[in-house]
């Protein structure tokens, strides 16, 4: 007997959240209702606190992870697993949607994965190694995918999500970049480079719809000017416009970041009075509140971290996390 769940009808958003990505999850949840997205938003709840639960009860669906245990960091597919729709959109919790997401939706419910393109260098990633180790036959070199953003129709949950959950279980955290790996051990991307691995081995290319980077950033946000604070909407000089800008690395709500679209938004997500659910000020770093000392707070955060990241690209960025891991493994052997 079947008895797995009936499928939602129409789309659904699914994210996964604890204690400490809490505003996260709130700017992501209203951004989207503010773009005029109705449809459910899924919660793997993998350690929100009671309160911030009882906050959220009205506006999400909380859902168990699979075992306490699991890695925080594989537990993306298991939403759509618990609450299927005939639209999966797996969307990371440090990410704020800035205008409708219907066309990719409706692309998927036609049949396809919609999903973007990293950030340079990681746009080019590939192992051959993903082959064997994951023993999934053949793979077709693509353009590297960023994992925070997937859309899928319910139709390609077989071909997709078993492959993917079975993949994590075999490589475990230990050899990514949530253990000991350096930037170029095949696995440093743990669950983003088996899903990447699994849709270059077991699907088409007419069945993914891959969108170029600059349409989900990642900071600074290049380029992007925010041209209405209310509606969300950011663009580029030639008019193009992104769907979502994704917070990848330090998180504005838990450390000082630059002052970037996405901070000034995040403020905007989190206290303007339209929005699903307002958080009080004084739960947020004062760098995120309205007013003057948290102007000024913000142009030294800004100005700090300004200093810190200057002249240093993605892969330096990585590269400062592989030299981090190096001295780790080297002192964990000593
Ligand atoms: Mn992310």
């Amino acid at each position: 007997m079947d008895d797995s769940p009936v499928p939602l009808p129409g789309a659904a958003f699914y994210t996964v959240a604890d204690r400490r990505f809490f505003p996260g999850l709130v700017a992501l949840l209203n951004s989207l209702r503010l773009t005029g997205h109705e449809e459910p938003l899924v919660v793997v709840d993998i350690g929100l606190s009671p309160q911030q639960r009882e906050m959220l009860a009205d506006h999400v669906l909380l859902v168990e992870p699979p075992s306490p245990d699991m890695p925080a960091v594989f537990v993306a597919p298991y939403g759509p697993l618990r609450r299927p729709a005939e639209v999966a959109v797996l969307i990371d919790a440090d990410i704020i949607v800035t205008r409708p997401l219907t066309e990719l939706t409706e692309a998927a419910r036609q049949g396809r994965i919609v999903a973007f393109v990293d950030c340079l260098p990681n746009s080019h990633r590939f192992h051959p190694e993903w082959q064997t180790t994951l023993g999934l036959g053949p793979l077709r070199r693509r353009r590297y995918l960023n994992a925070g953003f997937l859309a899928y129709p319910h139709a390609l949950t077989e071909r997709l999500l078993p492959p993917w959950t079975e993949g994590q279980r075999t490589i475990g955290v230990a050899h990514s970049r949530y253990g000991s790996a350096t930037l170029d051990d095949p696995f440093y991307f743990a669950d983003q480079d088996v899903l990447n691995a699994v849709l270059a081995a077991r699907f088409e290319d007419d069945e993914l719809l891959v969108l170029d980077h600059r349409l989900a950033p990642h900071p600074p946000f290049p380029g992007l000017d925010l041209v209405d604070r209310d509606r969300l909407t950011c663009r580029y000089g030639d008019g193009a416009e992104p769907f979502l800008l994704h917070h990848v690395l330090a998180k504005p709500w838990l450390r000082a970041t630059r002052d970037t679209v996405y901070s000034t938004l995040m403020t905007r997500l989190l206290l303007a009075p339209d929005v699903a659910l307002r958080l009080d000020p004084p739960a947020l770093p004062l760098r995120l509140r309205e007013g003057r000392a948290a102007a000024l707070d913000r142009r030294r955060a800004d100005a700090v971290t300004l200093v810190h990241d200057h002249g240093r690209h993605q892969l330096g960025r990585f590269g400062i996390r592989t030299r981090l891991a190096r001295r780790r493994a080297r002192r964990a052997t000593r």
